[in-house]
This record gives structure tokens, sequence and C-alpha cells, in this order.
């Protein structure tokens, strides 16, 4: 559990060296595939004056098995000190965004999204809890609308090839903190939608691009103000990426490293205050964590016919290192399909 500072120095370098890369070198004319950066990565580019774009994605992120530390726990370790242990969690996301050029420097964005959330549990025995009785194996589900965030994207510095991008956004609490199992249990953190706080989300992009080759990175946070009703407040979380892309006429195939770390929960869900749990992510202090993910993308701009100015992109990745407050479920893989069209 508290050997995070070790091997949070690895994730860190993993993620730096990925953006030591990036910070060697933008287009304004976003007719290039890589004129937008992978399709996981937002708040990446701005508009031209008057200028607007919708989009939407889709994502789905699998987690499967346990993790204390940087190592795995097998689901009866978990049960030596829990009743309940989570075995697999998958999250299916769709999300919308909007963005509108109020000026060749300065954007504005909106983005929010509905999830779909399902978590498998085994239980020690199949006497406690009254949801474990149907063999000792039971699922748990919950759906809703995400948190809605609104940014302002500045372009700070831009020589036609290289580009600097400022953020500053807020996260509005739209996703619910409330929901509850159907037995009348409050669900655990990971299981709600939103944060209930109104978060900042300041962050910094850069991108450069050649004939053939484009790269970039961004750094980004969510910082939470003030504690939401339920007397908690989530853990701040920082993002560092960067990636490489090559074109290839209207194609572009893109590698990218994303570092995150996310701190601990303050404060207790007043339904989840212990001293004791049922199952980890009941507890606040176990939902702190870093990971290190590895991602192969492709994006893709229609330049001729019905289709001309819609772009399809997709990414896939899958975890590096990952080190947890554990025991916690692990990442195995996420994936993003994206549309975008900018008129
Ligand atoms: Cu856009």
């Amino acid at each position: 559990m508290k050997s995070f500072h070790l091997f949070s120095g690895i994730c860190v370098m993993l993620g730096l060296s990925a953006n030591g890369i990036a910070l060697a070198h933008d287009d304004k004319t976003m007719a290039r595939p890589d004129g937008h950066a992978p399709i996981g990565v937002m708040r990446d580019h701005g508009h031209k004056a008057g200028e607007f774009m919708v989009s939407y994605r889709y994502g789905d992120m699998n987690m499967d098995g346990n993790r204390d530390g940087s190592s795995r726990v097998s689901t009866a370790e978990v049960l030596e000190d829990y009743r309940v242990a989570p075995t697999s969690m998958s999250m299916k996301m769709h999300m919308l965004g909007a963005m509108y050029g109020v000026s060749d420097k300065l954007t504005v964005a909106v983005m929010t999204g509905f999830a779909d959330m399902e978590m498998d549990h085994i239980c020690r025995n199949t006497m406690m809890p009254a949801a474990c009785q149907n063999g000792g194996a039971f699922t748990m589900k919950n759906d809703g609308m995400k948190d809605t965030s609104v940014n302002a994207l500045y372009e700070y510095f831009s020589d036609g090839k290289r580009t600097v991008l400022l953020n500053a956004g807020i996260s509005l609490p739209t996703g619910s903190v409330d929901d509850r199992k159907p037995n009348g249990g409050i669900f655990a953190y990971p299981m709600q939608m939103g944060s209930g706080t109104y978060d900042l989300l300041p962050g910094i992009s850069y991108r450069s691009v050649s004939d053939d080759w484009s790269w970039g990175g961004q750094a980004n946070m969510t910082l939470r103000l003030g504690e939401n009703d339920r007397d908690y407040t989530l853990g701040n979380r920082y993002q560092l990426t960067g990636w490489v892309a090559r074109k290839i006429d209207m194609l572009s195939v893109s590698l990218r490293l994303d570092g995150q770390a996310w701190e601990n929960v303050d404060g207790t869900d007043r339904d989840l205050a212990g001293p004791t749990f049922m199952a980890p992510p009941m507890d606040a202090n176990l939902q702190a964590g870093e990971r290190v993910d590895a991602l192969i993308g492709a994006n893709y701009i229609f330049t001729h016919g019905a289709l001309k100015g819609h772009r399809l992109a997709v990414e896939y990745g899958l975890p590096l290192c990952e080190n947890l407050d554990g025991p916690r479920l692990e990442t195995d893989n996420r994936f993003t399909l994206g549309w975008q069209l900018a008129f």
C-alpha cells in the first residue's frame, strides 16, 4: 500500500520522457488528420473566429482483478480482510462536446457525458450481506449523467508550426453523488457519477507539426473546490501526456504515453464512515493511484463527398505501470472512438 513514492518516480519519469520528446516543436490549418490530438486527449486545439465544432466520443474502460501498490492480489487475499471483493468493472461512456471560436485566439468548449458502469463482486461467504445469497456473486450497475466542463482555450503562442494553448476550465457538478443500490445503500465512490464539487481545470497543451509528422504534449489538473453535500471531496487529478503522430495522406497514426495520478478522497461520505468496510471501494483512503498507459491511435479526415470535413478517430491503450492504494481494481484496457465536425 505504501510503496507509492518509489514507484511514482518511475511513473512520472515515463510520463516526462514522453513529454520531453513532445517539447521539442501548429498548424493553423486544421485540415490534416493530426491537426487534432489523438481522440483520448481533449482541449488540445482552438478554432478560428466564428467556427463551431461538435463532437461525440464513445469510451470503454475495463478493469479486471485487484492490485495493492504495484502488485496483483487475488480475490481470496482481498476476502481475508473484506466480506466482499470486487472482481471486475466496466465503464462505458458517451461524451458530447461543442466548441466555438470566439476569436482566432480564444475558443470556448463545453463537454458533458453519460456513463454506464457495472461492477462484479464475490462474497467471502454467502450468508452476508443479502446481495451475496445468490451464489456468492453479484453485479452492481449504475448509470447517469457525468459532470459537465466549460473551458476557455487561449492560444498563447503560434508561429504556424508550433502552438502553445492555455486552458482554464471549470467542471460543474451535474453528475450525481448520491446514487443508491437497489437495497437502498449508498454506492461507493467509484460507482458515483460525479464529484459533487465545482472543480478547476487548468491545463497547457503544446503541438508541433512538420510535413509528415506531428507531436504534442499536454499537462492538466482537476482541482476540487470545497466539499460536496455528502461531506467529502474527491482527490485532485494530475495528467501528463505526450504523443507522436505520423501523417499518411488523410490518415494519421499515433503513439501516446499518458501518465495520471489521483489523490485519495478527503472526508468520507456520511454513510461510508467506517471504521471497517465491507468492501475496499467504500474506504475513502483506498481511492488514490497512478498509472501510465501506452496508447495507439488513428485519426482520419474526409476531404471529399458528403462526409467532407468529418473526422473519425480511434485510440486503444494498455497500462504500462499502475500503482494503487489498494486493494483496488486495476485498469486493463481503454478504448475511445470519436467523431468530430467543424463548420
Ligand atoms: Cu474542436
